[in-house]
């Protein structure tokens, strides 16, 4: 058996949030965990599509997400979110709605130089030609977790060294 709790990403557009927590979700699926991932493709385009990117909004969104994480957690689940989450209140919000074990906030650590260099959508080029508001880590600002259960430099670590990262501490807490 495993522990159900909520693998909470949190990190700037581009610092791999989606990536390692589907990397993440297909190793728990490996080891037969029933698991799943809520980002920004299920969640913004249908549960949160009338919310946008100003501070009321964001914070809504994370705490619907919350919401979801919990009952995913209440089901036995293994459940990822990747959202930017730039609030430290927000998150703690989050972390207060679970067991102390439950919540692991993992913080995806990358200078915003190096996730505006990838820049996949262009939204960082838009951003910065005014063509896109309160844009995180430019015109909206993004809080460093204080004492996260899990950094992850992903500037440095490539996908499976982050995977381990994270497999190693559910080995640590007893979680797998
Ligand atoms: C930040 C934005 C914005 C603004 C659109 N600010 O790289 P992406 O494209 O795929 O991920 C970003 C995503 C952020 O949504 P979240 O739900 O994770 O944000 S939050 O937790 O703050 O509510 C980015 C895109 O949406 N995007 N406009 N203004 N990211």
């Amino acid at each position: 058996g495993h522990k159900s709790c909520v693998l909470w990403f949190t990190g700037l557009s581009g610092s791999g949030k989606s990536t390692l927590a589907n990397a993440v979700d297909y190793k728990l699926f490996q080891h037969g965990v029933k698991s799943y991932v809520l980002d920004g493709d299920n969640i913004r385009h249908g549960l949160n599509q009338d919310l946008g990117f100003r501070v009321e909004d964001r914070k809504e969104n994370i705490r619907r997400i919350g919401e979801v994480a919990k009952l995913f957690v209440d089901s036995g689940q293994m459940i990822s979110t990747a959202f930017i989450s730039p609030f430290r209140e927000d998150r703690e919000i989050v972390r207060n709605m679970l067991e102390p074990e439950e919540f692991i906030e993992i913080y995806l650590k990358c200078p915003i130089q190096i996730c505006e260099s990838r820049d996949p959508k262009g939204l960082y080029k838009k951003a910065r030609n005014g063509k896109i508001a309160d844009f995180t880590g430019i015109s909206s600002p993004y809080e460093i977790p204080v004492d996260p259960e899990i950094t992850i430099d992903t500037e440095k670590l490539s996908i499976e060294q982050s995977v381990d990262k994270i497999f190693s501490y559910f080995k640590e807490k007893k979680i797998l």
